[in-house]
């Protein structure tokens, strides 16, 4: 037995827990899958998945083995030393993005970092930009992260007030507006980045041509182009990265959440050699990127996105689902949008707030959470049967009805 009621539970973390999260009211205390339960017993169907760090399900066995046998060998020697587990994963991960080399975090916001630093040095050593005076070119509503860097070049207020003064050198354009990033480009312009569908912005899909139009800037003004695939890299939208969609090759990619399977915050960024390479020792680092715990975490989370071909069942499941949602007419419902299992319910301004309805998935046992007040994010673990999904979306149709 548990000791501790969810109720109890909430109000301890409310009394000694800082307040910088309204999460639903449940408690989660057991998952396995898409499913988890809280300390009463009570089952629900998760369909956050983490933010899509948990794409591979919840506890998946192969992972939490790997977890398990390489804690009873080694864990952590910090980058000083050579380990076992660290140039396999760089291996397996070079060979999947399809790029030379891989830099090692731990957090989104880590790898986040690391990019901007690798843009900046490589336009500085690279490229001739003038000292000091590098221009990265980010996205209105952009997330990246919660760093006071990142959040300088954020425009939603929630996320920086009062955490200046910030880091110059980030010029914010339009989304989805190739014209805008046209006009921003000047010769101190290292690169663009951005994320491929914008989560947080409520899982906003931009216009096809959109990033070849971002890859044609950047080979016309010698500009890296950067993707964030954080949130909708490995398999979440249907393909390994978000920009497979379109086929635009990006020259470094950002990735993290999933590549540590849920069970260990793993970060790291891809690139070719010719830029990988402005970072020599002492350049830049972490004491726990490239531990060996996290690696052998990360090379079973890879193997299972591979072996079950989950970019194939967010693919299908993602465009049946949305085709289900839409097929609900529901009058609360603005518009339905989002790609394989990254998916956004967006609310008619008449219909109320979001956290209503998320209470009431709740309720019938469905964990989903808002963004803004007036959004819906449905984005379950890749793992999810047909079945499961036909449960939530009966449930979801009642809620909507
Ligand atoms: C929070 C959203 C998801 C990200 C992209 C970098 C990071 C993230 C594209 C930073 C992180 C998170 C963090 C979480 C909420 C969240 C989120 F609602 F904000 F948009 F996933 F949907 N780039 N996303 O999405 O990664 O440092 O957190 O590992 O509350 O901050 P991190």
């Amino acid at each position: 037995m548990d000791k501790y009621s969810s109720k109890e539970l909430m109000e301890i973390e409310h009394k000694y827990g800082a307040h910088n999260y309204h999460p639903l009211e449940v408690v989660i205390s057991r998952a396995k899958g898409v499913w988890v339960w809280d300390p009463e017993g009570k089952r629900y169907l998760d369909c956050l998945a983490a933010y899509s760090a948990v794409n591979q399900g919840h506890c998946h066995p192969k992972i939490i083995k790997a977890l398990k046998d390489q804690a009873d060998i080694l864990t952590l020697t910090s980058r000083a030393f050579y380990n076992d587990k660290w140039p396999i994963f760089a291996e397996k991960l070079a060979k999947l993005t399809g790029k030379d080399m891989i830099l090692p975090m731990n957090t989104g916001a880590e790898a986040v970092e690391t990019a901007i630093k690798v843009m900046r040095k490589w336009g500085y050593e690279k490229k001739g930009v003038r000292k000091n005076k590098a221009e990265i070119i980010v996205m209105e509503n952009n997330f990246h992260g919660r760093t006071s860097t990142i959040v300088g070049f954020s425009t939603d207020p929630v996320a920086n007030t009062n955490y200046g003064p910030f880091a110059p050198g980030f010029k914010i354009v339009p989304f989805n507006n190739v014209k805008a990033v046209e006009k921003a480009v000047c010769p101190d312009t290292v690169g663009i980045m951005v994320e491929p569908i914008q989560g947080e912005a409520g899982v906003v899909v931009p216009d096809d041509g959109y990033l070849r139009g971002l890859r044609e800037i950047c080979d016309k003004n010698n500009m890296l182009l950067t993707f964030d695939e954080i949130q909708t890299g490995l398999c979440r939208t249907g393909k390994l990265f978000a920009f497979m969609h379109e086929g635009v090759e990006p020259d470094v990619i950002i990735m993290g959440k999933a590549l540590g399977g849920g069970v260990f915050p793993v970060s790291g960024i891809a690139a070719n050699r010719d830029i990988m390479d402005v970072f020599t020792p002492g350049t830049h680092g972490s004491t726990f990127g490239g531990n060996p715990l996290a690696c052998a975490c990360a090379i079973a989370a890879l193997d299972v996105l591979i072996d079950e071909n989950l970019a194939y069942n967010a693919e299908t499941l993602g465009a049946y689902f949305r085709k289900q949602l839409i097929d609900m007419n529901s009058e609360k419902i603005e518009i339905i949008r989002g790609k394989g299992l990254l998916n956004a319910v967006v609310l008619k301004k008449e219909a109320g707030k979001a956290r209503k309805y998320t209470t009431a998935l709740k309720e019938k046992g469905i964990l989903a959470k808002e963004t803004h007040d007036w959004i819906i994010r449905f984005a379950p673990p890749l793992v999810i049967k047909r079945e499961e999904l036909d449960w939530a979306i009966e449930r979801i149709r009642e809620v909507f009805a």
